[in-house]
This record gives structure tokens, C-alpha cells and sequence, in this order.
């Protein structure tokens, strides 16, 4: 089947549209910026790079999943793209949780049981919020579970070992990506709990599920890698 045309009044899908390209476009500079970076930073950008790169390839499908759904309903009602959306999250945010790691790691020696522990974490929160969307289990009880897993990475990064390691040692700029990265994983990340309970509490509709979700992956995957791009290249200058 033909892809459907872009409606010019579907604003979920132009936000589609406008994201698969910044992911794209933000994968190449990440790519190309690691030049400037020296040592460690450099695997950081690699990381941020993929990030971007594998949300790019997901965008691509759901903004057809999207766009393909308005064209075919009457009421011009679009279906969530839910599959392609925590596929892409199954590998992005564990990469994430691997970038945090490598900052960490940038400042002192840190033991391996703490990443394993936040990675098991975000792999239980992001489980838990599918299957309460597929109404595999309660929508409800699966937002729950996905909370919880979510506050303890929050306690980890905040209280845990996590935060004593940052605290007390490594360069500026290692500790201002520190101190980034725990805003985007827990002012950042909120934005994906606050669309499931707009999305679901009937509040709001499938529209604004996706808008939030796509605002969210804006912010937490491109303003997440310019984070890590600023510090490796702000360290980097001093060093060379
Ligand atoms: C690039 C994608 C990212 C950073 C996705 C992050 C997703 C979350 C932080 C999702 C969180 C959720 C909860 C905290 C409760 C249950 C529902 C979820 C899965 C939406």
C-alpha cells in the first residue's frame, strides 16, 4: 500500500515528521562532533549518536503507522504506533543508562552491580508501562509498576551509591553532565508518565498520548545528547 499523505491539519503527524528528521539530523552531528572530543567523551557520543540514530529508524515507522491510520479512519482518528514506540525504547533506554555509567565511570571507579542494577530497572519500568498498554495486564497496574521502577532509579541517582561517587569527585565538566543528566531522568523522563495518564485517564485522547510522547522523545533523546556534547567538548578544549 502507498503511504498516505501528510493531512495539513494532523499536527500529531507533522510532529512525526518534524522529529524523524531532527533525529536524523542530530545522529550526523553527534557522529561527527566525536572528532572533537578526546578519550572517554568520545564512546559518549558514540552512545548519544545511537540513540538518536535508532529512534530515527522507529520515527520513520510510526510516523507511517500514524499517518496510514488517519488517512484510512472516517472520523480522521489515528492509532498509536505502541509497538515501534517501546521497541525503540527497549534499546534507547538502556542506552541511556549506559551513557550515565560511562559518565560515572569518566569520574572515578565505580562498581559494575550499579549499572546493572539501574539497567534492570528501566528494563522492569519500560515492561510494565507496555504491557499496561496493550491491556496485557491493568492499564493501571502496569502504570504502577512502571512508577516504581522509575522512582527507585530516581533514589539511586539522588541518595544511592550513584550520587556519593559524583559528589565528591571528577572535573567540572564531568559533574555538570552529572548533574544534566539526573534533570533529564527525572524532569526529562516525567514527560512519558504524564502523557500515560493524560492519554489513559480519559482526559485527553490518543492525539495528545502521542504529542506528549513525541515532545518527551525530543527532549530526552536530542537535548540529552547536546548535554553530553557540551561537556566532552568543553573538557576536551581544556585538555588539548
Ligand atoms: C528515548 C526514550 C526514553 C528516554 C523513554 C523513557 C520512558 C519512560 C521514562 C517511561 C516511563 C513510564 C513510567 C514511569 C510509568 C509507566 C509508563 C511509562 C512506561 C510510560
Amino acid at each position: 500500500m502507498e503511504t498516505a499523505a501528510l493531512d495539513p491539519k494532523d499536527f500529531v503527524g507533522m510532529s512525526f515528521w518534524i522529529i524523524s528528521a531532527a533525529m536524523v539530523a542530530a545522529t550526523f552531528f553527534f557522529w561527527v562532533e566525536r572528532d572533537r572530543a578526546v578519550g572517554k567523551w568520545k564512546t559518549s557520543l558514540t552512545v548519544a549518536a545511537m540513540v538518536t540514530g535508532i529512534a530515527a529508524i522507529h520515527y520513520f515507522y510510526m510516523r507511517g503507522v500514524w499517518i496510514d491510520s488517519v488517512a484510512a479512519s472516517a472520523s480522521g482518528e489515528g492509532n498509536s504506533p505502541t509497538v515501534f514506540r517501546y521497541v525503540d525504547w527497549l534499546l534507547t533506554v538502556p542506552l541511556q543508562i549506559v551513557e550515565f555509567y560511562l559518565i560515572l565511570a569518566a569520574i572515578a571507579v565505580v562498581k559494575s552491580s550499579i549499572f546493572w542494577r539501574l539497567l534492570i530497572a528501566s528494563v522492569i519500568m519500560l515492561v510494565a508501562g507496555y504491557l499496561g498498554e496493550i491491556e496485557e495486564i491493568g492499564t493501571w497496574l502496569g502504570f504502577a509498576i512502571g512508577m516504581l521502577a522509575w522512582l527507585y532509579i530516581i533514589y539511586e541517582i539522588f541518595a544511592g551509591e550513584a550520587s556519593q561517587i559524583n559528589a565528591s569527585k571528577g572535573t567540572a565538566a564531568s559533574q555538570r553532565a552529572f548533574s544534566a543528566l539526573r534533570l533529564i531522568v527525572t524532569i526529562g523522563w516525567a514527560i512519558y508518565p504524564i502523557g500515560y495518564v493524560v492519554g489513559y485517564m480519559g482526559m485527553g485522547s490518543v492525539d495528545n498520548l502521542n504529542i506528549i510522547y513525541n515532545l518527551a522523545d525530543f527532549i530526552n533523546k536530542i537535548a540529552f545528547g547536546v548535554v553530553i556534547w557540551v561537556a566532552a567538548t568543553s573538557d576536551s578544549a581544556k585538555s588539548k
